[in-house]
């Protein structure tokens, strides 16, 4: 039986040249693991750094791949692990114009959605498995406010009521080196990102439930 998982990249913003995020799903797509228990196929797509239309290039790439699982990926500039997310809220604060001039405050990503919602991805098992293969990941608590958050809670919004068979969430990844050769801000090379991302979906297409690993920080 073939597992097929969605996995979605952001176009540059924010004045980058490049998203590492775009980069490493260019290099996933079609991109197929077999194991006992049959296949995991990769299906990528490239989303609009936008609110709004972004989770409808997202509802598209659903009813057009049909996926068994959701991975949505995104740059966070500054961090120095790949990041699995542990939940989406419902509030868009856009500290700068997204890549259409759009720069919603304290608005709701889905007008009278609940709070929040948790990921549906096994995210201790997967940073588990990332840091097995020699690689810095770890447990992220707040997606923030800007277009990631804002398409990790349309994902999960229209799955729970549209595509309740379908499983999904959001990873974080920090810069490519060459986003950082004239300013100090961490980076990760687009091979250890793919290969991060790689373990990611092969732990989240075979695993329903998460581990339990103490992963949690202070603040
Ligand atoms: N990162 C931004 C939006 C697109 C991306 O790759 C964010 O973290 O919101």
């Amino acid at each position: 039986m073939e597992t097929r998982v969605l996995v979605t990249g952001f176009e540059p913003f924010g004045g980058e040249t490049v998203n590492p995020a775009l980069e490493a799903v260019k290099k996933l797509e079609g991109r197929v693991f077999e194991d006992a228990d049959g296949s995991i196929r990769i299906v990528a797509a490239a989303i609009p750094t936008v609110f709004g239309k972004s989770i409808h290039a997202l509802e598209k790439a659903i009813e057009s791949e049909k996926p068994d699982v959701v991975i949505c990926v995104g740059q966070a500039g500054g961090r120095y692990h790949i990041t699995p997310e542990r939940v989406a809220i419902n509030a868009d604060d856009a500290r700068i114009p997204d890549n259409a001039g759009n720069q919603p405050v304290d608005s709701p990503v889905v007008d009278g959605g609940p709070v929040a919602y948790w990921t549906q991805l096994p995210i201790k098992a997967m940073v588990k498995a990332i840091q097995e293969a020699g690689i810095p990941a770890s447990v992220s608590n707040s997606a923030g406010t800007y277009v990631c958050n804002h398409i990790f809670y349309g994902l999960m919004h229209l799955l729970e009521t549209k595509y309740p068979e379908v499983r999904g969430g959001f990873i974080h990844i920090p810069f490519l080196p060459e986003q950082v050769v004239n300013r100090e801000a961490p980076c990760m090379s687009l091979d250890q990102i793919v290969h991060g991302l790689e373990i990611s979906v092969q732990v989240a297409a075979r695993q329903q439930t998460d581990i339990r690993m103490a992963a949690g920080k202070e603040s």
